[in-house]
């Protein structure tokens, strides 16, 4: 199922890079796609798309927003003379959801997971020293059988509209960066890492795909933060040792979180140079078993939260000041960990929580899954696959999320997500496998597949509102409830109240800031009585900002569950909360 590597782009001495981001044609009428620079279905003689982000929010009419269906991007560019003797590759780092891509005319590859990047060679598509064209045809059609699902229907009119059972707004479009970059006929391809630690000596076994291989000789160097060589080796495989290794720790666990070393390959033939990439990557250890969770030796206690790619305009547009924003809060309230709910984030993110020392369980894009049908099952390996591929060498992944909030009282479920774990479980067993659970661990399929119990439960809010005084008793009894009958380690993944950015009211009501903060207080009081077992490995709440959902009678503006609101600003429960997460990291460590 995984194809070939998905490196990042880097430029190097024989890699060159041409970023196609910025401003493309753009239209939602098929009839246009002939002559794009004259498409006005949009009514404002404005056809310009910006790449990435997605497009439902840029314009301003309902068309566009709620559009169902294909649209088309259209990207002018220039190839250089000197490039004609590479090989010439195209990668999108995300598509929502079905993209084909045509250059000059040809068809050059489609994808179909949204949320994870693709590339191909286009060498032989491309004219040299003069002008090229790419049109993407992007289609944001969710059905029984695309992950995640959906169904179209026919709405009044007659118009088609998209139905999702998920909670967040299903934007699509070019969300991630484009990029063009050259290689020469012999390749690096892929990087396999996988660390083991001996004492203070870091164990790094390593395999290379190269492509063209014959004739070729591999050098490989491990780096230091500094640039200090640590290590050497030679050859497709191998095991290197780094002594007294600086570990990749969490942040607020050790002085000097998230520290990087770099794998070097240099790849040559004789004295000539083919390939050169960087790859960078953290000597950690992690343990799991029924009983505990650890990295490095010393017990996790996650302090997290769900998220979301989202903010206003953009919508899943990767945005940079954006991201740093969001880690700069993360930071702030003393978080260590974060759910890519419900798909995985953009590569740039996962970069920076590589860097910052944050903890990832990495979420495979299933979410609400209702069918298990066959075909549903191998799309659902292929899009972890592909995710897998991706993020495999990252220290910030700690656990793979195989789904949230499945029908698992449906008894087709169980065997399907055994297999899914199965599948997992094939290419990597060194990270545990979760999955965000709503229901009790009495009516379910799944949680005996599961390293690690994920447990979503809205006591006080979805269930039970207004009764803050249930959630110590229940919150407790369901999550002991889980460990009794399954006697594995037990993560609150979700719990939450929405609240109205500045509504307040004593005594405290539903969907105010003293509710939220009333509500979260509760939970913390549970959570307290259990940390002391190593198998309670900790708790996230839903969710780190607002967010857009869909139309919704429950949604006032969106899901307010936020920390933050939706353009990052502190609501009053992100000042408990990082009370209580800084109180923590001091206790623990
Ligand atoms: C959930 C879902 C999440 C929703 C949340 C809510 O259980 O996992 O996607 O946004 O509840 O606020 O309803």
């Amino acid at each position: 199922l995984a194809r070939g590597g998905i490196l990042p782009v880097k430029p190097s001495e024989t890699r060159d890079v041409i970023n196609l981001d910025g401003l493309w044609y753009f239209t939602t009428d098929a009839n246009f796609v002939e002559n794009i620079e004259e498409a006005d279905d949009l009514g404002q003689g404005l056809n310009l798309m910006p790449v990435p982000s997605s497009y439902n929010d840029i314009a301003t009419s309902l068309i566009l927003r709620d559009h169902v269906g294909s649209v088309w991007y259209k990207k002018y560019f220039f190839v250089p003379g000197s490039w004609s003797s590479k090989r010439v590759w195209i990668r999108f780092g995300s598509v929502c959801y079905n993209a084909s891509v045509i250059i000059n005319g040809a068809s050059v590859v489609n994808h179909s997971v949204g949320h994870l990047p693709f590339a191909t060679e286009i060498s032989r598509h491309l004219n040299y020293d003069i002008e090229n064209n790419v049109l993407v045809e992007v289609n944001n059609i969710l059905d029984r059988y695309t992950i995640p699902q959906g169904y179209v229907d026919q709405v009044g009119g007659g118009k088609l509209h998209q139905f999702v059972k998920f909670d967040f707004f299903n934007y699509a479009g070019i969300d991630r960066p484009v990029y063009l970059y050259t290689t020469n006929d012999a390749y690096i391809d892929d990087i396999n890492i996988d660390i083991k630690l001996n004492g203070t000596t870091g164990l790094v076994t390593y395999s290379t795909e190269i492509v063209n291989p014959k004739g070729l000789k591999q050098q490989i160097n491990i780096l230091d933060k500094n640039g200090h060589l640590v290590a050497v080796g030679s050859g497709k495989s191998g095991t290197l040792e780094v002594e007294n290794a600086k570990l990749w720790w969490p942040y607020l666990m050790r002085p000097d979180p998230g520290y990087l070393y770099t794998f070097e390959v240099i790849l040559k033939q004789n004295d000539t140079l083919i390939d050169h990439y960087k790859q960078r990557f953290g000597i950690r250890s992690l343990y799991y078993d029924n009983d505990t969770f650890t990295i490095n030796n010393e017990n996790i206690y996650i302090r997290g939260f769900g998220r979301h790619e989202d903010s206003d305009i953009r919508g899943k547009g990767l945005d940079l000041p954006l991201i740093i924003r969001d880690h700069h809060l993360i930071k702030w309230i003393g978080a260590n960990c974060y759910r890519t709910s419900h798909y995985p984030y953009a590569e740039e993110i996962m970069d920076l929580a590589d860097e910052l020392g944050i903890m990832i369980i990495d979420e495979v894009p299933s979410v609400v899954t209702a069918n298990f049908s066959k075909t549903l099952l191998s799309n659902h390996k292929q899009a972890w696959s592909e995710m897998y591929q991706r993020d495999k060498n990252r220290p910030s992944v700690i656990m793979w999320s195989i789904a949230n909030e499945p029908r698992v009282t449906i008894p087709a479920s169980g065997d399907y997500f055994k297999q899914v774990v199965q599948h997992v479980k094939t290419f990597d067993t060194s990270r545990p496998i979760t999955l965000a659970n709503m229901y009790s661990y009495d009516i379910e399929y799944s949680g005996k597949y599961l390293d690690i119990i994920g447990v979503n439960r809205y006591e006080a809010w979805y269930v039970n509102p207004g009764q803050i005084d249930g959630i110590v008793p229940r919150i407790k009894s369901l999550i002991t409830g889980w460990r009794n009958l399954h006697n594995k380690p037990v993560l609150f993944t979700e719990y939450g109240a929405d609240v109205e950015e500045g509504l307040s009211t004593l005594p405290s009501f539903i969907w105010t800031e003293e509710y939220g903060n009333d509500l979260i207080t509760e939970y913390f009081k549970a959570f307290d009585q259990l940390r002391s077992q190593p198998w309670f490995v900790g708790e996230m709440i839903w969710n780190f900002a607002d967010f857009k959902t869909d139309t919704d009678i429950r949604r006032v503006g969106g899901n307010k569950k936020g920390l933050f609101t939706r353009n990052r600003q502190p609501k009053a429960a992100a000042f408990v909360v990082r009370k209580r997460y800084w109180a923590l990291a001091h206790q623990l460590y």
